[in-house]
């Protein structure tokens, strides 16, 4: 349920570090900030501290603790954002201590998914996470949802489902999700069988929120995809939550099937990478991953940030090629210690380029090879017509002779019929 009237909070965000430089907890607090936006919230302070040991009791030091206190009074403050995971304990003691709502980062980006999330699939998933959060924190929550704030961060979220904090019945919903969640992966496990009969080859778009993956989509959608309806792209962080895939067509070659997903984040909770388990599921089975790097804020967290977590999902035997977007707004070729293209999805530089690339690295080891098939042997020509690409047949007395793009591991059945 979205709340209609949308009220903006305002926020005070809080960092706080053993080992972060200042400028890193900066970039980490402007992020946050960003993410804070995407729910209506307006942050009027950032604030972070250094510190040897985290207070098990509030995180931050007491004086941090009254400097905020001074400025919710002063600002008119509605919650407090913490950029780290907050204990149970620590979110109670510093509601109870400032009197406002508080959160952290895992909370805000888990609301954002919610209110993004579109397909059954993503919905599910979400939903799973918040569970999952949910019965870590349960002490911890009480608290702040019974004080329910007015932004949309508590529309789809936990807040209203307050009667469910009964531990129980969160763990049976939990279970239930996880069925119907089951029951998705195997109809996905069913069509991605089809498409490895059918020799169908993914790409998969990954990289960090904003990087331009949903935009490099549409931009080779246009020119060499079906007529199909565009994928929302927006300069907001976590437009795409539901992973969408195209199918792509390159002159008289084979084509192939690209998948958009959802960005990724530093400090991604872990929950939402365990409940995301069927949709980058997709990602785990292309064929080849496009890793975009955002070319108008090229960050080497960023990219680190989304290697681990292909690590983390068991994605790092995939291939992959570095895609650094938005060219058209670079002044000259970006200096990283990796190999890259550089596209740009708004004039196409670059597409070409990476269409070639792509083909390249998927069927490079294709060959094309000329078969003849007789008339009493029409079953193998439907069997190959099925499952590979036909570059040429011609027709003739005794049968067909066919020019077959094919994978030479593949040929064994068919050799006697080779020319
Ligand atoms: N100038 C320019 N802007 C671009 C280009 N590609 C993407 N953008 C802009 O960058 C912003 C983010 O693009 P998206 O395609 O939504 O990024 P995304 O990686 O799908 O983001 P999420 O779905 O939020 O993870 C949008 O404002 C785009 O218009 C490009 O080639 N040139
Ligand atoms: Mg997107």
């Amino acid at each position: 349920m979205i709340q209609t009237q949308q009220k903006i909070d305002h926020a005070i965000l809080v960092a706080f570090s053993t080992q972060l430089n200042t400028h890193d907890m900066q970039r980490s607090l402007d992020e946050l900030e960003r993410l804070a936006e995407t729910v209506h919230i307006k942050t009027k302070h950032k604030l972070s501290q250094h510190g040897k040991v985290a207070s098990a009791r509030t995180l931050i030091g007491d004086g941090k603790v009254k400097e905020i206190k001074f400025l919710i009074e002063k600002d008119d403050i509605d919650v407090v954002i913490f950029d780290d995971e907050l204990t149970p304990a620590q979110l109670r003691n510093l509601e109870s201590d400032l009197n406002v709502q508080v959160f952290d980062r895992s909370f805000l980006i888990l609301s954002i998914f919610a209110e993004r999330a579109q397909t059954k699939e993503a919905v599910l998933e979400v939903s799973l996470a918040q569970k999952r959060y949910m019965i870590s924190r349960l002490i911890g929550m009480r608290a702040s949802l019974s004080r329910q704030g007015g932004g949309s961060y508590n529309a789809k979220g936990p807040g209203e489902t307050k009667l469910e904090l009964d531990r129980r019945k969160v763990l049976e919903d939990i279970s239930t999700i996880k069925t119907q969640l089951k029951k998705i992966k195997t109809e996905k496990e069913t069509s991605r069988k089809q498409r490895k009969y059918t020799q169908t080859k993914t790409v998969a778009l990954v990289g960090y929120t904003n990087a331009g993956k949903s935009s490099l989509m549409n931009a080779l959608v246009k020119q060499y995809g079906l007529k199909e309806h565009e994928t929302l792209e927006k300069d907001m962080l976590f437009s795409t939550i539901d992973t969408k895939s195209k199918r792509l067509h390159f002159d008289n070659q084979r084509d192939f099937l690209l998948i958009d997903t959802v960005g990724f984040i530093s400090k991604l909770p872990t929950e939402l990478i365990n409940s995301f388990e069927t949709t980058l599921e997709d990602v785990k089975q292309a064929d080849l991953i496009l890793h975009l790097i955002d070319g108008k804020d090229i960050s080497l967290s960023h990219i680190q940030t989304t290697t681990a977590i292909l690590k983390k999902i068991g994605a790092d035997h995939i291939p992959v090629r570095y895609v650094v977007t938005k060219s058209d707004m670079l002044s000259d070729f970006p200096i990283i210690d990796i190999d890259y293209l550089l596209v740009s999805s708004h004039n196409l530089t670059g597409i070409p380029q990476l269409m070639s690339v792509i083909f390249e690295t998927l069927y490079q080891s294709f060959e094309n090879v000329t078969m003849s098939i007789s008339y009493d042997d029409m079953s193998v020509y439907h069997k190959l017509k099925s499952r590979y690409k036909i570059i040429s047949e011609k027709y003739h007395e005794m049968g067909v002779d066919i020019k077959v793009s094919i994978d030479p591991t593949h040929l064994k059945p068919y050799q006697k019929y080779i020319k």
